[in-house]
């Protein structure tokens, strides 16, 4: 997989990017599925914000997120690799610090507002409340997801003094359970940084 040079800044993979191929693909995977995930062209998000390399427990690369813009929404696109298949809880979490092996370093979920925990759950729901990924056999996963909010107003929490990071989790979120959906531990985890 080769990152073309001549393609506008916001399409090229992180400049501090390793020269891993898993990473490079999955950058380029991102950015396939949000361009065809989109219903008509003017919904296709055209800047990229921010970027993560995400990370197993044991260091190895676990492909990116990207947060990218299309006027006032903002959508989060992962491809994620080396993931064991099956259903994994998917969160914003409110310190972009990954350190390894646990992840705890990334605290709570991205919950700005004050919310109870929970897509599934009647007292609203974090920020960082994501849908659980769904991790075929191959253990590679791309999607994407609107974040919920103006792009102003989840950038400030995002980009807040302590930063925000992505995390994957070993199970998935039930939907309910306070206050982080019983997602068991934390597999992957990546700090968004602005592109
Ligand atoms: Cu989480």
């Amino acid at each position: 997989m080769t990152i073309h040079t001549t393609k506008p800044n916001s399409l090229r993979a992180p400049a501090s990017a390793t020269a891993s191929a898993i990473a490079k693909a999955s950058v380029a995977a991102t950015m396939a599925l949000a361009l065809t995930a989109c219903q008509s062209i003017d919904q296709i998000p055209t800047e990229r914000v921010a970027s993560a390399r995400l990370t197993l427990a044991n260091g190895v690369p676990a492909g990116t997120a990207q947060l990218l813009a299309n006027g006032n929404t903002l959508t989060l696109a992962i491809a994620a690799t080396g993931i064991t298949p099956g259903e994994h809880g998917f969160h914003l979490h409110t310190v972009g610090e990954c350190k390894r092996p646990d992840f705890t370093s990334a605290g709570g979920h991205l919950n700005p507002t004050n919310e109870g925990h929970g897509l599934d759950d009647d007292d609203g729901s974090h920020l960082g409340d994501l849908p659980n990924l769904s991790v075929p056999s191959s253990g590679t996963v791309t999607t994407t997801v609107d974040l919920r909010g103006s792009r102003a107003e989840i950038e400030g929490y995002i980009f807040d003094t302590d930063g925000t990071a992505v995390i994957i989790h070993a199970d998935p979120d039930d939907g309910t359970s306070e206050p982080s959906g019983n997602a068991g531990p934390r597999i992957a985890c990546g700090v968004l940084t602005k592109s």
